[in-house]
C-alpha cells in the first residue's frame, strides 16, 4: 500500500448505556486525560460531549453521552435523554457499554433502542477488572448475544485500561474513507468554559457524598485572561436555600474544599494559574424550567 495516499478516515463513534457504566471513564481513557467527569453517581454526564483523537490519517470522534434512564418526569432528565438518543444518529459505530454480569431494566430498554440503529453496534462488557471469576463471563455474553446482533462483543476495564487497544482497533477498522471534520489539534467540541463549569459540577458531586441535590449546576459567568492568571468566576445553582447550605457547608467550609480541588483540575487543564471566585445562588425549580434549562446552557448543541 502506498503510504503517502492522501486518503484520510473518520467518524462519529457514540458511548451509549444506562447511568454508572463507565461511559465518561471510557472516553477518558481514550483521550489520555479527563476531558468528561466522572462520579460513582449515576446521572453524572448530562449533556454530549466529543473526544476527538488524530492519528496520521483517521480521525475519531468520540461521543460520549448521558445514560439512559426510565426517570423522566423533569424537563432536565428529558433533556438528557434526547441528548443521548441523538447520538445514535448519524454515526459510524455504536459502543453499548454494559457492567459486567449485570443487566438491568435500564440496560435492557437502552437495547430496544440500538435495534433500530443504522451503524454496527459493539457490545462493550465494562468493569472487568471487578471479577475474579472470568469464566462467569461467558454465560452473561451468550445470554446478551442472543439478545441482538453485535458486530463486536469485547470485555474491558475502562478503568484499568484492559482491553481498550483491542477496542479502539476494532472501532479503526469501522471508520468509513472521508475527510476530517475538525482541525487535528482539535480535542473536544466543547469550549474552555464548559469544562471549566463541569470540573466545577465534579467536585460538588465528589464532595457531597449522599447529601447531594441532585438539581446542582454550574454556570461560568466571567473569564479574564490575563497574563499570568486566569480570573474566573462562576456560580453554583441550587434549587432552594437549604441546598444552598449545604453546598456552602458550615463557615463556608465545604464551598472552599470544592473551590480549591476544582482550581487545581482547572489549572492543569488551562495550562496556567487559576483564580476562581464561587458563588452559590438558588433558582427555583430551574431542572424543571425550559428557559432556565437553556439559560445555563443546556440547549440543543451539534
Ligand atoms: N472497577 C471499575 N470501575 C469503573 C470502571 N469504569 C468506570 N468505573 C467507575 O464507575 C463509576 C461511573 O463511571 P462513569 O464513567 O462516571 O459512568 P458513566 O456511564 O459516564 O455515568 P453517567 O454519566 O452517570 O451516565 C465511577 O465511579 C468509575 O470510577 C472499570 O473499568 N472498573
Ligand atoms: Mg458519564
Amino acid at each position: 500500500m502506498n503510504k503517502n495516499t492522501d486518503k484520510t478516515h473518520s467518524g462519529f463513534i457514540a458511548i451509549v448505556g444506562r447511568p454508572n457504566v463507565g461511559k465518561s471513564t471510557l472516553i477518558n481513557s481514550f483521550l489520555g486525560s479527563h476531558l468528561s467527569i466522572t462520579s460513582p453517581k449515576p446521572q453524572t454526564t448530562r449533556q454530549q460531549i466529543q473526544g476527538i483523537i488524530t492519528l496520521d490519517k483517521t480521525q475519531l470522534i468520540f461521543v460520549d453521552t448521558p445514560g439512559l434512564h426510565r426517570e423522566s418526569k423533569k424537563k432536565l432528565n428529558q433533556y438528557m435523554n434526547q441528548a443521548a438518543s441523538k447520538a445514535l444518529i448519524d454515526v459510524d459505530v455504536v459502543l453499548f457499554l454494559v457492567e459486567v454480569l449485570k443487566f438491568t431494566d435500564e440496560d435492557e430498554a437502552v437495547l430496544k433502542k440500538l435495534k433500530s440503529v443504522d451503524a454496527p453496534v459493539f457490545l462493550v462488557i465494562n468493569k472487568i477488572d471487578t471479577v475474579k471469576d472470568k469464566e462467569k463471563i461467558l454465560p452473561y455474553i451468550l445470554n446478551l448475544q442472543s439478545k441482538f446482533n453485535f458486530a463486536q462483543v469485547i470485555p474491558i476495564s475502562a478503568e484499568k485500561g484492559l482491553q481498550c487497544d483491542v477496542l479502539k482497533k476494532e472501532i479503526i477498522a469501522h471508520i468509513p474513507e472521508g475527510p476530517f471534520y475538525y482541525p487535528e489539534e482539535s480535542k473536544t467540541n466543547r469550549s474552555p468554559g464548559f469544562h471549566v463549569s463541569e470540573m466545577i459540577r465534579e467536585q460538588v458531586m465528589l464532595q457531597l457524598g449522599d447529601e447531594l441535590p441532585y438539581a446542582t449546576t454550574v454556570s461560568v459567568d466571567t473569564w479574564d485572561d490575563q497574563e499570568k492568571i486566569i480570573k474566573i468566576g462562576a456560580t453554583i445553582w441550587a434549587e432552594r436555600d437549604s441546598q444552598k447550605a449545604i453546598i456552602v457547608g458550615e463557615n463556608g467550609d465545604r464551598i472552599k474544599r470544592i473551590g480549591t480541588i476544582a482550581r487545581r483540575s482547572i489549572e492543569s487543564f488551562v495550562g496556567k494559574q487559576v483564580f476562581l471566585e464561587l458563588w452559590v445562588k438558588v433558582k427555583e425549580n430551574w431542572s424543571d424550567d425550559s428557559k432556565s434549562l437553556e439559560h445555563l446552557g443546556y440547549y440543543d448543541f451539534d
